[in-house]
């Protein structure tokens, strides 16, 4: 099961296909259009997001809120394209309008342009910007439903702001409730601390990121392989966090602390009473490339937005003169939208080894196969 998007940040639409989805899946609107708006929300978000109003519309492989098997086709327009027909319309515009030379250290401009063969980087950075995420989310979370049906869930949280820092553990039950907060996270103090640090910024002309921590409950074990590098679990849903614009690192279980410690430290010692079971879950639920039964847990690591009001040094595309990067407008902080897109790519991805391991047409099928797995 894959997804595959296009569409352009200001351009009429963006759309995706699922391909591979079982039939008879109840699908949510209610709660894709909830993901949505989250993605949107946030302390810290741009001028961007007070004219969209991200909404899914399906435009086929559903029928009365029931999949058919076949490929689900849907869209999130634009809002914005309105206010862009004349610079991005496909059937004709002004290519000389909104033409961007200065380009920005971070983004893909200057690099693109040249592997693409452009003179103005909005050939470019239309479909590199991260508006390409409402789409992820739009798909993720029809693949979370895939998922929930079989009793697997998916939620996180913030957890560092530009260096402010929670490092508080907390149980999966409590992660829900951060999406309620401003910045979606669960320390009280240090999201405080992080809304000052973000108002400082948008005043500095400056931007920030952070760290999330994305968890999976109730996926049972045997999903990913060790015979293929390929097909180890952690290398695909890492592969996948990695792809989300902005995302320059990720871990799973400890992680980058797992280097500093002794292994006696850091494995999972096995117990037996009636079933296999761990004390402990440094691995983050993924061993030999294999679930374990235990609970996911990932972490990604977002690089401050590249689109800085300030403007960094750079240099004129076109006349080689030194210069102050393009900047019209810019989300100051965007951790709550990557928390949301992070949750979503997951989904993706790990529902793409699912339906790789358990095959199936209809979701009755798919349950009943999910059900006789044997397990550790
Ligand atoms: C983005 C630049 C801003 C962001 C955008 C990503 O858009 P604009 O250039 O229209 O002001 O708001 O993100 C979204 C529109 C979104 O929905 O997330 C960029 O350059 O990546």
């Amino acid at each position: 099961m894959e997804l595959v998007t296009a569409g352009e940040s200001h351009g009429k639409t963006l759309t995706g296909i699922i391909e591979g989805m079982p039939s008879n899946l109840k699908i949510d609107i209610g709660q894709i259009d909830g993901y949505l708006a989250l993605r949107q929300s946030g302390y810290g978000r741009g001028a961007r997001q007070k004219i969209e109003s991200d909404k899914i519309e399906i435009l086929s492989g559903v029928r009365n809120l029931t999949t058919l098997g076949s490929p689900i086709a849907f869209a999130v327009i634009n809002n914005d394209y309105k206010n862009w027909r004349n610079v991005m319309a496909p059937e004709g515009c002004d290519t000389g309008l909104k033409t961007l030379t200065r380009v920005r250290p971070g983004h893909a401009d200057l690099t693109g342009m040249i592997k693409y063969g452009q003179t103005d980087a909005r050939n470019v950075l239309e479909r590199a910007s991260a508006r390409e995420t409402a789409v992820r989310v739009a798909g993720g979370s029809i693949m979370r439903q895939y998922l929930a049906a079989l009793g697997v869930y998916i939620s996180g949280y913030v957890r560092s702001v530009c260096g402010i820092k929670d490092e508080n553990n907390y149980r999966f039950e409590e992660l829900e409730s951060a999406k309620s907060q401003p910045l979606f996270m669960l320390d009280g103090e240090k999201q405080r601390a992080a809304m000052e640090l973000i108002d400082e910024l948008k005043k500095a002309g400056d931007t920030a990121g952070g760290v999330i921590e994305i968890r999976v409950k109730g996926l049972k074990s045997g999903f990913g392989s060790c015979m293929q590098y390929s097909a180890k679990l952690d290398a695909v849903l890492c592969g996948a966090m990695m792809s989300v614009q902005a995302i320059k690192g990720v871990e799973v279980g400890l992680g980058f602390e797992a280097a500093n410690l002794r292994g006696s430290a850091v494995h999972d010692a096995i117990y037996f009473d009636k079933n296999f079971y761990r004390k402990t879950n440094n691995a983050g639920g993924i061993e030999g490339g294999m679930s374990n039964g235990g609970e996911i847990v990932l972490r990604a690591a977002m690089k401050p937005i590249p689109t800085l009001m300030r403007g960094l040094d750079t240099v004129d595309y076109i006349t080689k003169e030194p210069a102050t990067a393009a900047g019209e407008r810019s989300d100051v902080a965007a951790v709550c939208a990557a928390e949301i897109v992070l949750e979503s790519v997951v989904a993706t991805a790990l529902a793409g080894v699912v339906s790789q391991r358990l095959g199936g047409d209809n979701m009755d099928e798919i349950k009943e196969r999910y059900d006789r797995l044997k397990q550790v």
